[in-house]
């Protein structure tokens, strides 16, 4: 694996944000000595167009997998059909982030406190890792801070909307209409309609793409506010973007900011077959904006099956601990063990179990275990959520049906923000949403830069399919 470390190149030439192109403007006494994130892009963007090309030109026609009936009725899974750029997912690793395992991440990506490994790294250093391959160094990362800062307000017509819906209106459906109604501010959308050249998509489409990253977390903690608290969303921007969204969410306590580092940090990408990144990359492929194309996103994290398995998760706990507290019995193996059987005998699924692609713990369950150790090893419903994985693997084998019988990072997300006093589960896929932006949205980047086209699958008939097979 090579890491690739950026230099920090002196520049006498501030750039625009389209400077891409080379617009530049002199900027006389002062002196830049941080090459910029719309920089660092630009630099790479013609040598992977060129690498592109040729392999379409010399391997277009090379096979790389087959389909079987199987996979066409099941999701398509494992099927090899889908270019990602960001990430890459190992069913017995676990996740890479351009090709750094997460305690390779927390290891050399920089922290808060600018010392890499002191601390969980800036959502920012990896939304730069993700978008560029390379490790950012500090002030790469704090220039991308100050970034997303400039850029966070929101339109004036979203506060008074967000305050107009109804309170018991699922925050995930807020979130949506939030991010989908700050779309008045695409300039990907209004380049396109002014009719801007191909090439030159990938350019507005990262303005968009910093945009939405930055608005997400005012919309989200607007919602937290509206529906669980006073409405009032107060800010610290001195802070990181995963410091300040705390304080937009109320919690004051650096414990909690390194939690939030930590989760928005491993929730950013899982590879491009997962429904919410999937959803991204489709909706985008036709041109529609980035607010658009990961409000699409935000509506697949919104399943059961996928991002709002953390909620699941958490209410499958409260469901068993009342059961037992009433019947005057522990919460142990054993009770943990019933009530698992009672769930599977009911055909319903143990949320935060399984994996359409892992077969082993995911590692972002580890890290977040490794957290609990550290920060909470007294925590009550910790040591619930790990006699849960003490017994679960082998119940899930018992029961027979499930590919992977190991804990996903649904499993253990809501126990640490409970430890907080942040216990609203209904809410947990809200702050999923905030981080899987940075992953699908990195991507979306690639994909307009290197022009990739309209997603558009073949689909067949059952008729056909019985067709082929019987031939
Ligand atoms: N509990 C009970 N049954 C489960 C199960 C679980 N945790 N996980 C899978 N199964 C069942 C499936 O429903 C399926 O049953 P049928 O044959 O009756 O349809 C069978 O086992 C085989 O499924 P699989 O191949 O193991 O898993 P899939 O790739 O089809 O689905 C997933 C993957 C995640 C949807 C599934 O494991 C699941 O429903 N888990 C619980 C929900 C969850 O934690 N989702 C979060 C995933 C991470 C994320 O995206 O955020």
């Amino acid at each position: 694996m090579t890491l690739l470390v950026s230099r920090t190149v002196r520049s006498l030439l501030r750039k625009t944000p389209f400077s891409t192109t080379g617009t530049t403007t002199p900027i006389g006494a002062s002196i830049r000595t941080v090459t910029t994130l719309q920089e660092t892009l630009a630099a790479q963007v013609p040598e992977k167009q060129k690498k592109m090309a040729e392999l379409k030109k010399s391997y277009g026609s090379e096979v790389i997998g087959q389909v079987t009936v199987d996979q066409c009725i099941g999701g398509a899974r494992g099927v090899k059909c889908m270019l990602w750029e960001t990430s890459n997912l190992d069913p017995d690793e676990g996740i890479r982030f351009r090709g750094l395992t997460i305690p390779e991440c927390q290891a050399v990506l920089p922290t808060y406190s600018g010392k890499a490994g002191d601390g969980e790294p800036l959502l920012e250093s990896l939304f730069w890792l993700l978008l560029t391959s390379e490790v950012p160094t500090k002030e790469q990362a704090d220039s991308l801070t100050a970034d997303l800062h400039s850029r966070a307000k929101l339109p004036s017509h979203v506060v008074p909307l967000l305050n107009s819906l109804p309170k018991d209106m699922h925050p995930m459906t807020q979130f949506t209409i939030g991010l989908a109604a700050c779309q008045t501010e695409s300039v990907f959308a209004k380049a396109y309609q002014d009719g801007v050249p191909k090439n030159l998509y990938h350019e507005y489409a990262l303005e968009d793409i910093l945009s939405v990253v930055a608005k997400l977390p005012e919309i989200a903690a607007t919602i937290y506010r509206n529906v669980y608290h006073d409405g009032v969303v107060s800010q610290d921007t001195s802070l990181d973007f995963a410091g300040n969204f705390c304080r937009m969410l109320g919690y004051n306590d650096p414990s909690f900011d390194e939690l939030m580092r930590l989760y928005l940090c491993i929730h950013t990408d899982h590879e491009g077959g997962n429904a919410s990144a999937h959803a991204t990359h489709l909706v985008g492929s036709t041109l529609s904006d980035p607010f658009l194309s990961y409000a699409a996103g935000l509506n697949a994290l919104a399943g059961p099956l996928h991002g709002l398995a953390n909620q699941e998760v958490l209410k499958w706990i409260q469901e068993l601990k009342d059961k037992f507290e009433s019947e005057g019995k522990p919460v142990n193996a054993e009770t943990i063990t019933e009530f698992a059987w009672d769930t599977l005998n009911a055909k319903k699924v143990i949320p935060g179990y399984g994996h359409a692609v892992l077969r082993k713990t995911d590692p972002r369950y580890t890290c977040q275990r490794e957290f609990a150790l550290k920060h909470m090893p007294d925590d009550e419903l910790f040591k619930v959520v790990d006699t849960i994985y003490e017994v679960m693997p082998d119940i899930l084998k018992e029961h027979g049906k499930v590919a992977n019988p190991y804990p996903n990072v649904d499993s253990h997300s809501g126990v640490l923000l409970w430890h907080y006093g942040f216990t609203q589960y209904q809410y947990y896929t809200v702050l999923f949403g905030v981080s899987r932006a940075v992953g699908g949205l990195s991507q979306l980047y690639w994909d307009r830069a290197l022009g990739l086209p309209l997603e558009r699958p073949k689909s067949v008939t059952p008729e056909w399919i019985w067709s082929q097979v019987q031939k």
